[in-house]
């Protein structure tokens, strides 16, 4: 693997319903991942896509009454459209009905079988379709008042007994123990670390990777009358997207960050790995599981009817509106709450009152006062030099947020920028120094037009958009800038006139 290439993932998403918030938010958050790496000069791979087999897409498709196959086609053109209207800078978009991922899955497979990691017998025990997953009896809830049996989830399960492949995830407790000890950082936030532990210390049963009461899934190689496990195929997505099992996979592998919701953190920090070691393959460098959004305080959930559509929030508030909210909202890991009161409030408070102030009055100012011009700056004053070092100073730091996902602390960062811009403006009163010393009314304005870019750089993985609008207001665009011009002060073009600002964020009453 090459030290500077970096490969990010989403989950790859169930067909068997219409996108939601829910992915919009682990598809953003991975998207401003994706797009600091590449500011920050990594080759970057960044990779999303449907997963499309398994029970309950095979049932979902019943119920509409189409063909399988034609369903998922139909699905997953739902969640390609999404990556577009979210402006998702996604290398590859996976689908696990794609002919290479179904030989690399089979691959896999026969290494399992290979290295004696598989054995055929009888699975009796609890499966949830909503899960697509097994449980054990002391996992399992009576529902008091319907007597259903259901998973942690909630979902209903029901009873399997059928002859099964199973993997010998037992036999991986103690190794995987011990890969956690080695590899500190493979699991976060650290809250996750623990629980996933102390779930492996509980002692872990063989899984069960293959079924034969139904057909809609990766043939088991030898055994027509088996497909295999959907989260078994699933996983394996993460290799056969950059190409596995050619080696040219080793380009981007092992992926230094898989991005999930905390519902699939135990297959992604136990199974995976484990599948992984079994087949001597390195696994992930790191699993990073977030938050559980809610709608105005209840559970997303099409039963409820209070499914949240990304589309009509973007056409009601705007698309950056939207992926700043969600990453500014709530600590990346924590659960939160979406409500259009806290939206509104970020609007008017973030980016009206804080961001589109700074930028309005000062390119406004130079616009109407210096004819849109810009100089050299002549002399930096003692009290130039916090905001003047400043975006120096938070690049490091910003650095380390994003390596450990921690994509709240990364806006702060940049408020602060921007709260320490506005006092800046306020204490120097520019608008007073035009009529009293012109020549530093210039320095001062031409100080933070370079801030305002070195903030629109920061800014440019999470609101692409605005960050380019703001850019283009002073003649620069992202494509010629770098996360390395942050310790730059020379990229201004000096010859641009500096366009009159429209109002970037409406306030909302
Ligand atoms: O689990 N809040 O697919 P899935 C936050 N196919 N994130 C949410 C959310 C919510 N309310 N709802 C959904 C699967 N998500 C498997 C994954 S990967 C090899 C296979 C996000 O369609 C979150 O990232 O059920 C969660 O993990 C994912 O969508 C589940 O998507």
């Amino acid at each position: 693997m090459n030290n500077n290439s970096f490969f990010v993932t989403t989950p790859i998403y169930y067909v068997n319903d219409a996108p939601h918030i829910g992915h919009a938010y682990t598809s953003i958050a991975c998207d401003v991942i994706a797009r600091f790496n590449r500011l920050n000069k990594k080759k970057t791979f960044f990779l999303t896509g449907t997963d499309e087999h398994g029970l309950k897409i095979e049932q979902a498709a019943k119920k509409k009454n189409m063909e399988t196959k034609i369903f998922v086609d139909e699905m997953s053109i739902h969640f390609k459209k999404l990556t577009k209207d979210l402006n998702i800078s996604n290398d590859f978009f996976i689908r696990t009905t794609d002919e290479h991922h179904k030989n690399a899955s089979q691959h896999i497979w026969n290494i399992l079988k290979k290295n004696n990691q598989i054995y055929l017998d009888k699975y009796r025990g609890w499966y949830s379709i909503g899960d697509e997953a097994y449980f054990n009896d002391d996992e399992i809830i009576t529902d008091e008042k319907t007597k259903k049996r259901l998973a942690p989830s909630g979902n209903e399960v029901q009873w399997v007994e059928e002859e099964s492949y199973f993997f010998k995830l037992s036999k991986w407790q103690d190794k995987l123990l011990d890969f956690y000890k080695k590899n500190p950082n493979f699991i976060g936030p650290d809250s996750r670390k623990n629980e996933v532990i102390s779930f492996v210390k509980n002692g872990l049963n063989d899984l069960s990777i293959s079924r034969t009461t139904f057909s809609w899934g990766i043939e088991v190689p030898d055994d027509k009358k088996h497909v295999m496990y959907v989260w078994l195929d699933a996983l394996i997505n993460y290799l056969s997207a950059i190409g596995y099992p050619d080696k040219k996979y080793k380009k981007f592998w092992p992926a230094d960050v898989h991005i999930v919701g905390k519902d699939i953190i135990r297959f992604h920090a136990i199974y995976w790995p484990a599948f992984l070691l079994a087949a001597e393959i390195e696994p992930p460098k790191r699993i990073f599981a977030h938050g559980w959004w809610t709608n105005e305080g209840k559970k997303i959930s099409k039963s409820l009817g209070n499914i949240i559509d990304p589309n009509e929030i973007i056409k009601e508030y705007g698309l950056d509106t939207l992926r700043f909210f969600l990453l500014r909202e709530v600590p990346f890991g924590n659960d939160g709450d979406f409500s259009k009161k806290s939206l509104q409030r970020r609007i008017n408070n973030d980016l009206a009152n804080d961001l589109g102030n700074l930028v309005q009055r000062v390119l406004t100012i130079i616009n109407k006062n210096l004819d849109g011009k810009l100089n050299k700056i002549k002399q930096i004053k003692e009290n130039d030099k916090k905001l003047y070092e400043y975006p120096k100073e938070i690049l490091k730091k910003i650095e380390i947020n994003y390596e450990k996902q921690e994509l709240h602390k990364v806006i702060e960062s940049i408020w602060k920028l921007i709260s320490e811009a506005n006092k800046y403006v306020d204490e120097n009163a520019p608008w007073q120094l035009l009529k009293d010393d012109k020549e530093r009314a210039g320095d001062v304005l031409n100080i933070l037009v370079l801030i305002i870019a070195k903030i629109a750089i920061f800014l440019a993985p999470i609101m692409p958009n605005i960050s380019e609008n703001i850019l283009n207001k002073i003649g620069l665009s992202i494509k010629k800038l770098s996360m390395k011009d942050i310790s730059n002060d020379n990229f201004l073009n000096m010859s641009y006139k500096i366009k009159k600002p429209e109002i970037i964020f409406q306030k909302i009453e």
